[in-house]
C-alpha cells in the first residue's frame, strides 16, 4: 500500500480547469501517479447517480490500463457496484463501521483523520488500510476543510506509534512535498497541484522526486 500512496491524485469533474476529467487523468497516469481517487463533490460536481457511474467507469478503465488503483470517495454503493479497488471516507461521511462491514476483504479502505486520537481509532479498527491526514496546508479545493494542521500532526501521529500507511493531504505541491514526507507521511495526495499544472508530467516527476533538482 505504501508504494501506491506515493503520488495519489484525487479529482472529480468540479476540479477540472482545462480539458475533461478523463483527459487530465490520462495525462496524470502517463506522468506516473501511483493511485487515483474519484471524488465527485461540492460546487460544480455531477449530481445524478447515472452521470457519476458513467464517469467512474471511464476513470476506472483508464486506471486499469495503467495498472493504477482506482479508489472511490464516499460512495460505497457505487464502489461495490463497479468493483473499485478501494473506498475512501471522511469522519463525517458514511459511518466507518458500516463501510468496513460492506467493503472489508473486497477492497482497500481509506479514512481521513485530523488528530492523533482519530488516527489511533483508525488503527484500532484493524480494517483500515491507510489514513489520509490533513489538511496539512491551506487548500483551495475543499470548501468545508478543517483548519490546516501543519506537518506537526504527521510527526505527532508517528510519535504516537501509529503504523498505518499515511498519505498527507491539503495544499501539497512540488515545493512542500519533501517536508510532508520528512514529517512521516508515506505519500502525498493532491488535487490542484495536478489539475492546475501547466505541465502535468513535469509536476508529477517533481512530486515523485521531491529532493532532486529537475
Ligand atoms: N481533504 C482535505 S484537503 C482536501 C481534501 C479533499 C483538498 C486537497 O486539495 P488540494 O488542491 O491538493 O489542496
Ligand atoms: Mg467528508
Amino acid at each position: 500500500m505504501k508504494e501506491e500512496l506515493a503520488v495519489y491524485f484525487i479529482a472529480g469533474t468540479q476540479d477540472i480547469v482545462r480539458g475533461t476529467l478523463p483527459s487530465v487523468l490520462e495525462e496524470a497516469l502517463k506522468g506516473g501517479i501511483t493511485c487515483f481517487q474519484y471524488r465527485e463533490k461540492g460546487a460544480g460536481s455531477l449530481q445524478t447517480a447515472s452521470e457519476r457511474k458513467e464517469m467512474a467507469l471511464e476513470c476506472q478503465k483508464l486506471c486499469a490500463k495503467y495498472q493504477v488503483p482506482f479508489i472511490i470517495n464516499d460512495d460505497v454503493v457505487l464502489a461495490l457496484e463497479i468493483g473499485a479497488d478501494g473506498i475512501h471516507v471522511g469522519q463525517n461521511d458514511e459511518e466507518i463501521h458500516q463501510v468496513i462491514t460492506s467493503c472489508a476483504g473486497k477492497m482497500k479502505i481509506g479514512l481521513s483523520v485530523h488528530s492523533v486520537s482519530e488516527a489511533e481509532e483508525a488503527e484500532r479498527l484493524g480494517a483500515v488500510d491507510y489514513i489520509g491526514v490533513g489538511p496539512i496546508f491551506p487548500t483551495i479545493s475543499k470548501a468545508d476543510a478543517e483548519p490546516e494542521s501543519g506537518t506537526e500532526i504527521l510527526e505527532e501521529i508517528r510519535r504516537a506509534g501509529i503504523k498505518l500507511p499515511i498519505v498527507g493531504i491539503g495544499g501539497i505541491n512540488e515545493a512542500n512535498t519533501a517536508e510532508v514526507l520528512a514529517a512521516g507521511a508515506d505519500g502525498i495526495s493532491v488535487i490542484s497541484a495536478i489539475t492546475r499544472a501547466k505541465d502535468y508530467q513535469l509536476v508529477i516527476q517533481k512530486l515523485k522526486n521531491p529532493g532532486s533538482p529537475l
